[in-house]
């Protein structure tokens, strides 16, 4: 399998890293420590040289009952680190936004890889992605934001999120976006408690027969939390774990706050994934 970004072909038979850089003022984990420009440019820098092959620039919180912003500050928050990156560092540029004006200038400014929470269902979102070529993950959520985890409730797990994504596939081929562009997301967290992200955990390989590649974000999740009884800053092995287990059942890219130790526990995953091949 194969993932094109720009003039980038992330070969994914070997497991690859998106670094999540926030240039939120109220993100949880990050407390506001990467809000200006120069210092986000700095932070992808790092995760650069840590590894990173996608980073991805996020101007607006999907904490559940964060403040929305409006297109205007989004756009502030995240063009002047979209264009930094663009410029000065060799990564491939995520955009994790679901307003269809956000995409069309992040992606004129070098965006390969549009991440939208909402799985392009806002209004315009769909058409906006149908103009460009980027690629684009689609991500399940069960509610909004606001209320998603008040009482999160399922028939069948993983078979609802897996059937909410078939839907979304549907709708971008319809709407003239071809497969090869698209990417899937269980979501982990949005609309789910923690028996729910363990379900979608314990059956990702089920996700596998949507035929495309599949994208996880587990960094630093209260499901993690609550199995470690630690707080955000300190889940960096819980979610190195878990990163590993998502690839281990077929994830492709791992979306994570902790760039360096992902990348290493997925270089020994890898190196001993081919030597079992090879005997
Ligand atoms: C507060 C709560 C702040 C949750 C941030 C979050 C994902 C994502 C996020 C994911 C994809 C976080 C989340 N999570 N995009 N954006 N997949 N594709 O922990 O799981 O980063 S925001």
């Amino acid at each position: 399998m194969e993932l094109r970004l720009g003039h980038r072909v992330l070969d994914l038979e070997r497991p690859r890293v998106m670094g999540i850089l926030n240039v939120t003022p109220d993100s949880f984990s990050d407390g506001g420590r990467y809000t200006s420009a120069e210092e986000a440019l700095l932070h992808a820098e790092q995760m650069q040289r840590d590894g990173a092959d996608i980073v991805d620039v996020g101007g607006e919180s999907t904490r559940p009952g964060a403040d929305r912003v409006s297109l205007q500050q989004e756009l502030d928050r995240v063009m002047p680190v979209i264009e930094g990156v663009a410029a000065r560092l060799d990564v491939a540029i995520s955009v994790d936004t679901s307003k269809p004006e956000v995409m069309r200038a992040a992606v004129a400014a070098g965006a390969t890889l549009v991440n939208d929470v909402f799985a392009l269902r806002r209004e315009g979102a769909i058409e906006a992605a149908a103009e460009f070529d980027a690629a684009i993950c689609l991500m399940h959520m069960q509610g909004t934001p606001g209320t998603m985890q008040k009482a999160p409730a399922y028939d069948e797990l993983p078979g609802d999120v897996i059937d909410f994504l078939t839907e979304r596939v549907a709708a971008c081929t319809a709407a003239g976006i071809g497969r090869a562009r698209l990417l899937v997301d269980p979501g982990f967290g949005f609309g789910k408690n923690d028996a729910h992200n363990l379900a979608l955990l314990a059956n990702l390989g089920q996700f596998s027969a949507l035929g495309l590649p599949i994208l996880v974000g587990l960094s630093r999740k209260r499901t993690l939390g609550n199995l470690s009884a630690r707080r955000a800053g300190d889940r960096l092995a819980a979610g190195v774990a878990a990163a590993v287990i998502a690839v281990s059942k077929g994830a492709r890219i791992v979306r994570t706050h902790d760039v360096a130790p992902t990348v290493d526990a997925l270089k020994v995953m890898h190196a001993v994934e081919q030597a079992g091949r090879q005997r």
